[in-house]
């Protein structure tokens, strides 16, 4: 039934930018790396892998239109192209990131497959696939469904291990494998040719990188640089994309800090940008890992976020950043300033901030996801 020590995998994440898919895509890159063969399938290529590797294969799945479907039946469309792929290259593993509809689409083709052996279906719980999309009463019992019908079932978070156990009683074949981030990527460095195009020296360099939706409050971030410019002149990077960005632009055009702003959009060589920053700032009423703040903290950036969620299982007040009571503008801005305008304890929580990155090496985590696969193929 084992074929080796070498792994076939199949991997199912939404390939946009976002965490759950960086998650996805790195976790193949580097079981690749390791000797895994990886397959890939979703609707585009996962988000940020670029180079070319022959363990890797991306399999596309066409959203199937035809007059009579309203909206194209993805969840039909995966389901058929995961058991297709299982059977060609005979995976081992299907290892779905997101519950819905990755786990029911995963469920579905090990039906089609009929074969309880192989390949047995990971599924991976990111968030709001179990905070917003699970615990909301239309999809409360198919996502309940799809987590129970997985041969193994990993949380980001102690917090959302707890969450999922919380929402779905029924569910407790959780585990937890946290987020993790390749430290070869992200590192400390600053090129000061990067820095200089976003401040001047003397200027403090606040970064925030996420999909700009409600949920993180972006528009928090222009009013923190408000309140930080007011005392030191500051800049602020955007980074990503999403529904708020108008918001983001009407906040800081009614601050009079349009010029202060640099809206970078999706970018994929974030080492650099994140590197050259003084402080991330992470203002998101609701967090299940904040993987984008792991890997500011890896770049040896500190962080400053609310108070919220599991953000206590990665930032540690006068460590690697603070947390702040939620909404509490003043004190982020407060502890921004703290945080940069001492040179000597400037350069401990940089080094401070890379050393806390270390418990989620990559190096340390993916043998975790290689064990889990082993114990839930026995
Ligand atoms: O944060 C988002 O809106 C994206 C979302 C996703 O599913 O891609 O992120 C979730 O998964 C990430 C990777 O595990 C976590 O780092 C984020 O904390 C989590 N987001 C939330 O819980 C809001």
């Amino acid at each position: 039934m084992i074929t080796g020590t070498r792994l076939k995998i199949g991997i199912t994440g939404y390939p946009v930018p976002g965490g759950s898919g960086v998650v996805a895509a790195e976790l193949g890159r580097l079981l690749a790396k390791r000797g895994h063969e990886i397959h890939f399938i979703a609707y585009a290529p996962p988000f940020r892998t670029s180079v070319f590797d022959e363990k890797l294969f991306f399999h596309e799945v066409d959203a199937a239109r035809y007059p009579l479907f309203k909206y194209p039946p993805y969840t039909l469309t995966l389901a058929a192209k995961m058991a297709e792929v299982s059977r060609q290259f005979e995976l081992d593993i299907l290892h779905v990131h997101y519950a819905l509809p990755h786990a029911t689409a995963g469920f579905l083709a090990k039906s089609i497959i009929g074969n309880s052996e192989r390949p047995k279906l990971i599924t991976t719980l990111h968030g709001t696939d179990i905070t917003l999309v699970g615990s909301d009463k239309s999809l409360y019992d198919i996502t309940c469904f799809s987590i129970r019908s997985s041969d193994s079932v990993t949380s980001v978070s102690e917090y959302l291990n707890q969450a999922t156990r919380e929402t779905f009683p029924e569910c407790s074949n959780t585990e937890v494998i946290p987020n993790f981030v390749d430290l070869t990527v992200f590192h400390p460095g600053t090129n000061d040719k990067q820095r200089a195009r976003f401040a001047e020296e003397d200027e403090i360099l606040l970064v925030h990188l996420s999909n700009f939706r409600p949920l993180k409050r972006p528009v928090d971030t222009v009013r923190v640089l408000a309140a930080v410019n007011e005392k030191r002149p500051a800049r602020l990077l955007l980074i990503g994309d999403g529904p708020e960005m108008a918001e983001v632009w009407q906040e800081a055009e009614r601050l009079n800090l349009r010029g202060r702003l640099h809206v970078l959009s999706n970018q994929n060589h974030l080492q650099e940008l994140l590197a050259c920053c003084d402080v991330f700032l992470l203002p998101s009423e609701e967090e299940s890992f904040g993987l984008a703040a792991l890997e500011a903290l890896a770049c040896g950036v500190p962080v400053v976020s609310y108070d919220v969620a599991a953000l206590d299982e990665l930032i540690i007040n006068g460590d690697n950043g603070y947390r702040v009571p939620l909404g509490d503008i003043n004190a982020m801005a407060n502890k921004v300033l703290e945080l940069v305008l001492d040179s000597e304890f400037r350069s401990r929580h940089r080094k401070q901030a890379r050393e806390s990155a270390l418990r989620f090496d990559a190096d340390r985590i993916i043998p975790m996801y290689e064990a889990l696969y082993w114990r839930t193929m026995i």
